[in-house]
Order: structure tokens, then C-alpha cells, then sequence
């Protein structure tokens, strides 16, 4: 259903953007790297009735995407805020087409709305699981775990997650770590609910290799092909009994409408970031819906901002398989919000402040600022 009752519009003043770097608590390893600290993007919407805050997920290097926190950067001050401060009052339904114009960078242009969208709904005094859609008041809460030295430390670290009360596991994987680290889980921890990741790390020549991972019952496999190979995941779609699920592959509900008719999926990953915002990201659940396909909500290591705006989106009811939506502790000492996510139950409650439903610690979004830019108009 689409979005129920729109939001008011707001007159901007300006944004402030931020670059951050947080350290994470243990490295994060996947196909493509390991990360020892988390860059983002913190985007403030400046008003008179009170600011919003969103957030760009783009890493320091292009390797998850061709988006980077410099071109994020450049393409908001020089670009998009330019274009959303020309407007006397924006909505949050107008960000998007605002930005329209501009071709690509959708993980800014998510950042952007997600910041008009909490300052119009805190104005309005309405939070945002309200204005999506979210059914629940709580989300299933799973977690994704890195490529670890080798199979024992990834038993090992499996175990902490699910001793903590994580209801559902996803494992790195990559070429040459896949069977046997996939298959030491398993014999661990027998039938828990368990997925992989490869971030594109496979060709179409590795279907043999994908194939044995059949043996294992997985949730799914995400996205095991490179991010425009749809055709080539619909034909491994056909040669695995394991779900296919795609990620990078789903960059607008065009890319989904496509890969559903190709059969290049038979789940979809949703992030809001990488479609270019929550109301993108809805629609997409919507199309999902509609064709009985499951979508469950992806994760980019956000902060307290991102974090608690996708607890509002995976209580939407697609949402039928747990998300990436895991504690702020897995992988943070310390975040920028007052109330960092936590697990309860192995569930992620869905904020009900106003907007996003939480509030930015000044003392720690200032300490882990490495730039900073304000733009009035
Ligand atoms: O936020 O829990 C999280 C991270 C989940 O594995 C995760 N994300 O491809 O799904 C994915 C990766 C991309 C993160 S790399 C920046
Ligand atoms: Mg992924």
C-alpha cells in the first residue's frame, strides 16, 4: 500500500553535512574487504520548526557500489542540495523527483529525504514507522557476520551472536570459503536459520562450486553474481535449489520489477540507501507484496539515525523474513544517538518519537567528526 497520508512540507534553511569515522568494535570482513572503521555521511536538515537528521551510507571506497563517501559528498554540495534549496517548501514526497535530474547517487539522495522526512514529521509530531506502513512495534533481529581467519573463529564468533539471541544468522561467504565455512556452522549449530552473502564474488563459472551449497537447506543465498548481472543470476537461479536473493542487483523497484520477471530472485533484500530512500524502499515492498515475493531489510552498519529508520521500515508486512536490523552493540562501543538499538528478546523495538524516533548525542556525533560543511541558502 502506498504511502497512506503524506507529510507536510517543510521550509529548509540549509543543510549540514558531516563526515564521521567510527571505529567498529572488531574488523568487518567481506567478499571485497575488511573495514576497521565505519565513514558515513550524517545529513541535518536545517530548519526553523527543528532540524532532521539522515544518512548516507556510502563507505569510505567504491567496493560495495560505485558510490563513495566523496561522491557523496560532492554530488550533495554541488548538486542536490542546491536543487532541494531552490524550492520555497519541500514534502518528502518531492525530494525524489527534485532529484530526479540528477542520474545515480542514491545513497545521498536517500540521506537527503530521510532528513526532510524527520524534520516534517517531528514538525507534525508523527513518527515514521507511522507514516510507512509499519505494522509491529518490534522487528526479528538478525545478523551478518564477517569472513573470519577460518572455520573454528567463525563457529565462534556464530555462537556469541547466538548466544546474545540473534533468531537468524548470515555468513559471509566468498570462492574457497564457502562449503567449508557454511557447512562448520551447520554442523555446530544444526538447524538454525542460516543465509550467505557473497557480494558479487562469483561468476556464472562457479555453479558447480554454488551448487554443494544446495546440501546446507540456506534461507538464501545473496547476491552471489556481479551487481548488472541479472540475466546470469536468472539462469543460476534455475541451476540452485537455494533461493537466489539480490542486494546490490535492487537499485530502484524498476531493477525489482525487472529482476522478478527475469527470475533472477526469489527474495529481495531491501535497503533503503542503496534505492535511493524510504519511500523508494516501500514501493519496492509494495511490488514485492503484491507478487508474493519476501523482502527482508538489508543493513550498511548505520548509526543510531539509519538504524532506527530501518526498524521502521522492516515492520512493514512484507517483511517476512528478519533483517540486517541488529543491536548498535554489534558493532559500535559507542553511537551518536541517545538510545542506540539493543536486542530484547532477540527483537529490535520500532521507535515511536516523533520522525525517527530518536535523538542525536552532540558530544559523540562531535568526536567522531573528521569534516563538516553547512550550506544556507
Ligand atoms: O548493517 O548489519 C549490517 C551489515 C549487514 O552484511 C551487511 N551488509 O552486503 O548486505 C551486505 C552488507 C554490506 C555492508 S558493506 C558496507
Ligand atoms: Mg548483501
Amino acid at each position: 500500500m502506498p504511502i497512506a497520508r503524506p507529510a507536510a512540507s517543510i521550509a529548509l534553511d540549509g543543510f549540514e553535512l558531516r563526515v564521521l569515522q567510527i571505529p567498529l568494535l572488531s574488523p568487518f570482513t567481506t567478499s571485497f574487504g575488511t573495514e576497521h572503521v565505519r565513514e558515513v555521511i550524517v545529513m541535518r536538515a536545517l530548519t526553523a520548526d527543528g532540524d532532521g537528521w539522515g544518512e548516507c551510507v556510502t563507505g569510505a571506497a567504491p567496493l560495495y557500489s560505485s558510490e563513495y563517501t566523496q561522491s557523496s559528498w560532492d554530488v550533495a554540495l554541488r548538486y542536490l542540495i542546491p536543487a532541494l534549496l531552490k524550492r520555497e517548501q519541500v514534502a518528502p514526497e518531492d525530494v525524489a523527483p527534485a532529484l530526479a535530474p540528477f542520474v545515480g547517487h542514491r545513497m545521498p539522495k536517500a540521506g537527503l529525504e530521510l532528513a526532510v522526512l524527520d524534520s516534517a514529521l517531528r514538525t507534525e509530531g508523527r513518527s515514521l514507522g507511522d507514516y510507512l506502513g509499519a505494522e509491529r512495534d518490534r522487528v526479528p533481529s538478525g545478523v551478518s557476520v564477517g569472513l573470519q581467519s577460518d572455520p573454528a573463529a567463525l563457529v565462534d564468533a556464530v555462537g556469541g551472536y547466538l548466544d546474545e539471541g540473534y533468531v537468524r544468522i548470515k555468513i559471509k561467504i566468498k570462492p574457497g570459503r564457502d562449503v567449508g565455512d557454511t557447512g562448520a556452522v551447520r554442523d555446530a549449530f544444526g538447524d538454525i536459520p542460516l543465509q550467505v552473502d557473497a557480494n558479487s564474488a562469483y561468476t556464472l563459472d562457479d555453479v558447480v562450486a554454488l551448487e554443494q551449497l544446495d546440501r546446507f537447506e540456506l534461507l538464501l543465498i545473496e547476491q552471489p553474481l556481479q551487481e548488472d548481472d541479472l540475466v546470469d543470476h536468472a539462469t543460476l537461479a534455475r541451476r540452485l535449489r537455494t533461493p537466489v536473493c539480490l542486494d546490490e542487483s535492487i537499485v530502484s523497484v524498476k531493477a525489482a520489477a525487472d529482476a522478478l520477471a527475469l527470475g533472477s530472485a526469489s527474495v529481495i533484500n531491501v535497503k533503503a540507501g542503496r534505492v535511493g530512500g524510504y519511500l523508494e524502499a516501500v514501493r519496492i515492498h509494495d511490488l514485492a507484496r503484491g507478487a508474493g515475493v519476501p523482502v527482508w531489510c538489508g543493513g550498511m552498519l548505520e548509526t543510531g539515525i539509519g538504524r532506527a529508520a530501518n526498524a521502521a521500515l522492516a515492520a512493514l508486512p512484507g517483511f517476512t523474513l528478519p533483517g540486517d536490523v541488529s543491536a548498535s552493540s554489534r558493532f559500535y562501543a559507542r553511537d551518536i544517538v541517545t538510545e542506540p538499538a539493543v536486542l530484547e528478546d532477540g527483537h529490535v523495538r520500532v521507535p515511536t518519537g516523533h520522525g525517527i524516533g530518536v535523538e542525536i548525542d552532540a558530544v559523540a556525533l562531535d568526536e567522531f567528526t573528521v569534516a563538516r560543511e553547512t550550506v544556507r541558502r
